[in-house]
């Protein structure tokens, strides 16, 4: 018998100081209205954590490429084994995403979260910052789903798994232009919609949570949140099909301005070497031993946001790995009052 303790029980709750530490960060700003503000303190607090942590992690899906961002740059070393020469920890890649949904912490609205994904060297991959179409359906769904069939087919499929009605569907889309067709099929086939401003990475994870009220996700969002979102359906059971679009397929001039130049050369040094296809969860987060960590900022459809009293501060958070099936809904009351200092008992 193997003697070697899973990662889980390495790094697990490493990775949730991680995100409750950045999460009670951009917490502190939400309603500033100053979104890039809120993305920095979270990034700092989320880099200064990981120095704490016993591995030699590497950035593979980060704030942007090593000259554009001073800290979580993809490439970047991080963790113990970055700072102390010789020492021997475990290798992990690591997806950041510090603070989804910068505007919704900016303007105090629901479902910004503080998110990171890890895995033993090569398991994710390294999608760069560009546009990818996505489906996400969770357990009961997987299977059913192709996409590129079209929309009307696919809410049938997801409400006959689902053991409704059309009609009886909610799919979360990104509220953005580049929509209008979704939207209107969707509308079309009967199927309700939640228009969101931002945030498809916890909208893609609700619909793989029964009872959340969600159940898919359509539509083009960021490729990075796509890898980090297969690495939740690893181990929600779920699925994510997803394909990259291309400068060239993107119809609105805004979305394509938003793309950084020599996007074809970053994709091959990054091994996606046919953009065309069809990209699935095990392809986007192939890893044997995954980790997600999940921490709640604004309150959200399945997280609470960060809650702040005279002696301490209330987290929600939701940490799961593929090494054992235990999906942890983690509520953590970060005690620091004087010895007055009292928890209460908190129904979810
Ligand atoms: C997408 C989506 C993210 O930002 O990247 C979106 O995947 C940006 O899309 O969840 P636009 O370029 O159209 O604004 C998020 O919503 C993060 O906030």
């Amino acid at each position: 018998m193997s003697t070697q303790r899973p990662m889980e029980h390495d790094l697990l709750l490493d990775f949730l100081r991680v995100v409750e530490a950045a999460a009670i960060a951009a917490a502190r700003t939400m309603g500033q209205g100053d979104r890039k503000y809120s993305d920095h303190v979270a990034v700092e607090k989320m880099r200064s954590v990981m120095e704490s942590i016993p591995m030699t992690g590497t950035i593979v899906i980060g704030e942007g490429e090593r000259d554009e961002a001073p800290m979580l740059y993809i490439g970047e070393r991080v963790g113990r084994g970055a700072l102390e020469a010789g020492a021997s920890f475990p290798e992990v890649d690591i997806a950041v995403d510090p603070l989804e949904g910068t505007n919704l912490c900016a303007t105090g609205a629901p479902n910004a979260i503080a998110v990171l994904a890890a895995a033993e060297r090569g398991g994710l991959l390294h999608a760069p910052d560009m546009y990818m179409n996505k489906i996400v359906v969770g357990p009961s769904v997987k299977g059913a789903v192709d996409i590129d069939a079209p929309v009307k087919d696919n809410l049938k499929a997801i409400a006959r798994r689902l053991n409704r009605d059309v009609t009886d569907l909610t799919i979360i889309v990104l509220d953005r232009p580049r929509h209008e067709r979704l939207v209107s099929e969707i509308r079309q086939a009967g199927a309700r919609i939640r228009l969101i401003t931002d945030g498809d990475l916890s909208a893609g994870i609700s619909a793989a949570v029964a009872g959340s009220g969600v159940h898919a996700l359509m539509g083009i969002g960021g490729a990075p949140e796509g890898v980090i979102t297969a690495a939740a359906m690893r181990c929600l059971n779920g699925e994510i099909q997803s394909r990259f679009v291309l400068r060239e397929q993107l119809e609105q001039p805004e979305d394509r301005e938003k793309l950084p130049d020599g996007l074809a050369d970053r994709m091959k040094r990054m091994g996606i070497s046919d953009p065309t296809r069809v990209y699935d969860t095990n392809e986007l987060a192939p890893g044997r031993k995954i980790i997600f960590a999940a921490c709640g900022v604004t309150d959200g459809t399945i997280l609470r946001g960060v809650r702040f009293f005279g002696t301490g501060k209330r987290t929600q958070s939701l940490i799961m790995t593929t090494e054992t099936r235990h999906v942890r809904f983690v509520d953590t009351v970060h005690v620091e009052g004087g010895p007055d200092t009292f928890v209460r008992f908190d129904r979810f």
